[in-house]
């Protein structure tokens, strides 16, 4: 599944306009009176913009990347790993492609919940997701090893449409988004337990994303412990606005 989502980047000049959920620029719950509620997060704390950034790059990234912390309790964070564990457990972590994007990881694709971790879910996808979105019906649970990594790749633009969430399971983690062709807009990303991000638009299409390996796992110069971490990864369906994936096309 996930390799068959890292492939293919589209040129610029393919690409949509900016359709994502907008924020205001201060931190807090937005009601705008619907069901939604969007969260507009502490930009500084999540973010590292690396001292080479250009002011375009922390606008863009700052309006296209959001982080919720505590998206859950802990609570609910053990219902979810209780409901994932019995399938991952079925697993081994696949180690022996390093070429590959992803390293140290097993996965699976689920639609089928328990009533209590789709409520779960469903709050997650109303503040990820526009209701005028078509969702890809799978969640994409990703099981990470202490020593696993997922190198910089962008999502393939044939399976996934313009807004990608993830929920971060059991370890903080370090995320780090490239320009895909400034090389030297390099933004890291404190993603810690419990949190939600939502990565669109020009997030998603005009940075590669890589989750950094135990090792390499510092934000602002410190140290940010990595051990095995479980993501819980909601999509949304490509539309006709969709950038198109020149390197799949026939
Ligand atoms: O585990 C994550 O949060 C990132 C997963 C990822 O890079 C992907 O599925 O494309």
């Amino acid at each position: 599944m996930v390799r068959r989502l890292l492939k293919g980047f589209p040129p610029a000049e393919t690409r949509g306009p900016y359709t994502g959920i907008h924020t205001n620029g201060d931190k807090g719950l937005i009601d705008d009176g619907s069901d939604r509620i969007t969260f507009v997060d502490e930009k500084i704390e999540f973010f590292h913009f690396h001292p080479t950034c250009q002011a375009e790059t922390i606008t863009s990234v700052s309006s296209s990347f959001t982080v919720v912390p505590n998206m859950i309790t802990e609570a609910e964070e053990e219902m979810l790993m209780k409901e994932v564990e019995p399938h991952l457990k079925r697993l081994k972590y696949e180690f022996d492609h390093w070429d590959d994007a992803i390293h140290g990881f097993r996965e699976i694709e689920r639609s089928r919940w328990s009533q209590q971790v789709s409520s779960i879910l469903g709050r997650i996808r109303t503040t990820a997701f526009p209701d005028s979105c078509q969702q890809l019906p799978q969640t994409h649970v990703l099981d990470l090893a202490k020593s696993g990594v997922i190198k910089p790749h962008v999502d393939s633009v044939r399976f996934c449409g313009n807004i990608i969430s993830g929920l971060c399971l059991l370890s903080d983690a370090v995320m780090r988004l490239r320009h895909v062709e400034l090389k030297d807009q390099v933004v890291d990303v404190l993603v810690k337990r419990r949190s939600l991000y939502i990565m669109r638009d020009e997030a998603r299409y005009n940075f590669t994303h890589e989750i950094l390996g135990e090792e390499e796992s510092f934000f602002c110069g410190e140290a940010v412990e990595r051990g095995r971490r479980v993501s819980v990864i909601s999509r949304n369906q490509p539309t006709e606005e969709s950038p198109v994936d020149s390197a799949t096309q026939s």
